[in-house]
């Protein structure tokens, strides 16, 4: 059975709150953000986190600290003698730095894993009363007919079967999510790299897998039962349905930005173009290089957000 949940809340207040939809939590005396290490009992979280606007994430810790010492020189807001503590210092799962109202967190690979953060997260953000908060994942990809290194903004996350939705089973039964993302975001986010002026940027659909091998179609797994052919057919047929990139957590993050009011962004590099490989071979520094696009455009974004305001 397919129930589709129309759980998504339209803001119709002027500042949008965090929504957390889950009458236990207000009897609950503490919440335990486990997978943080942080919690209400231990934790001012309003002190701590009440001015956060805008949150990063990517799937690794050390990217995520790399991306904070750049938003702060970015906004002027670097303290040379600071080393960006991690908020999240009491746990190896996750890594959290935070420099003025924007908070940087790592989601590790793929959907269990981000939706973890994603709901500690937006518990925090909620606890910690913070509004009109943006989230953008900035993420690596494999990308379909496109040059490596240009960046997808994810219009709407398909999953394997190019299909615009996020299922999730939850008491035995298959819940139907929501995938799209802010199209208002999206264009904004087009805008900036335009300004920036210093690699290709497009809008398009991003497909999201469970798996980075067979999940992906590549060839070069422990296991592989299909041919060449039978994966170039696949990955026109993603293109055919606008699927400009693929990679593993776009789905859930989508999902979860709907449920919570939060507006969501996916800019994710391509690492290189699936129609004519599967290895990630070209040299580290180039990778490298182009992991940074997107904190690049983010914090351009961030950057002209706050002078905005
Ligand atoms: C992109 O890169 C990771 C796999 O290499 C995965 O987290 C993703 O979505
Ligand atoms: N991440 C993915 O999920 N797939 C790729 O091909 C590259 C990065």
């Amino acid at each position: 059975t397919l129930l589709f949940f129309s759980e998504n809340k339209q803001n119709e207040s002027s500042s949008s709150s965090v929504y957390v939809h889950n009458p236990h939590l207000a009897e609950m005396k503490d919440d335990v953000l486990y997978h943080l290490s942080l919690a209400t009992g231990t934790h001012d979280l309003p002190a701590m986190f009440g001015d956060v606007k805008f949150v990063c994430t990517g799937g690794s810790a050390w990217r995520m600290k790399k991306c904070t010492a750049y938003i702060a020189a970015e906004l002027g807001m670097e303290d040379p003698k600071s080393d960006y503590p991690n908020i999240c210092a009491g746990t190896d799962r996750y890594a959290m730095y935070k420099v003025g109202p924007v908070l940087c967190v790592s989601h590790g690979m793929g959907v269990p894993s981000i939706a973890i953060m994603l709901h500690e997260l937006i518990k925090l953000l909620h606890h910690a009363r913070c509004t009109d908060v943006t989230i953008i994942r900035i993420g690596t990809s494999g990308g379909i007919g496109l040059e490596p290194g240009t960046i997808v903004v994810t219009k709407q996350s398909l999953d394997g079967m190019f299909q615009p939705r996020f299922e999730q089973v939850i008491l035995g039964k298959t819940v139907v999510r929501n995938v799209d993302l802010d199209q208002g975001l999206a264009e904004e986010l087009l805008k900036c790299s335009k300004e920036l002026n210093q690699f290709e940027t497009v809008i398009g659909n991003t497909m999201c897998t469970l798996d980075f091998y067979e999940g992906q179609a590549r060839l070069d797994g422990a296991f592989c039962s299909y041919t060449e052919k039978d994966k170039q057919d696949f990955l026109h047929k993603a293109k055919e349905a606008g699927v400009c990139n693929i990679e593993m957590e776009s789905s859930v993050f989508a999902a979860m930005c709907n449920l919570s009011g939060l507006r969501g962004a996916v800019v994710c590099v391509t690492l290189l173009d699936r129609l004519k490989g599967d290895q990630l071979s070209c040299p580290h520094d180039v990778l490298q290089g182009y992991q940074l696009r997107p904190q690049i455009l983010v914090g351009h974004y961030i950057k002209q957000q706050l002078k905005a305001t």
